[in-house]
């Protein structure tokens, strides 16, 4: 009962930042999310499978980007829709790549913009290969102003896990 109580305002994107706890991942997980957050489902983590990153609030951008040729779109879960789910109370995210990259992301950039988690390029789902299971991709549709280095530098592939402090 709670569960889909919670499922339902993930999936209207009413913000879950109240519930006092998340879903459980039945499929595989791609994305652990540790720190300051009020919301866990084990231990101290959030732990999500593809699915529920599918029920959080979402959006699709096409655009050029340095890391494809031409355009393609991407799309996945607003990072700030994310924040929201694990109920996150610190004010910056390190995101870690699966292999040694990791970005500091300050939370008011995906508050101001809508940055998303990739997990879908062009329809297909991002495989660990081709830069999955997340990538952090930023606006440059409706901010091409952002279409800068520091950026870049933010736009962190085959994300793994985020630490909010
Ligand atoms: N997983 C992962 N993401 C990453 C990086 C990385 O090394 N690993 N480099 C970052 C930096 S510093 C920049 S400028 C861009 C570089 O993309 P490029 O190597 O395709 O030019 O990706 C960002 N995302
Ligand atoms: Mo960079």
């Amino acid at each position: 009962m709670r569960h889909s109580l919670i499922a339902l305002a993930l999936a209207s994107g009413v913000s879950a930042a109240s519930a006092a706890e998340l879903p459980e991942p039945t499929g595989p997980v791609v994305l652990v999310v540790t720190g300051e957050i009020a919301n866990t489902n084990l231990g101290d983590e959030a732990h999500f499978d593809l699915a529920m990153l599918d029920a959080l609030a979402s959006r699709e951008t096409v655009i050029e980007t340095p890391w494809y040729e031409g355009t393609k779109a991407f799309s996945g879960p607003m990072i700030a829709a994310l924040l929201d789910a694990v109920g996150a109370e610190g004010e910056t995210l390190r995101v870690n790549a699966l292999n040694d990259y990791s970005a500091e992301i300050p939370r008011s950039d995906v508050v101001d913009y809508p940055v998303i988690l990739a997990t879908r390029i062009d329809g297909d789902t991002l495989s660990v290969r081709d830069k999955g299971p997340g990538f952090v991709i930023y606006p440059f549709d409706v901010a091409p102003d952002l279409y800068n280095e520091m950026t870049f530098g933010r736009s962190v592939w085959q994300v793994g896990s985020i630490d909010v402090f």
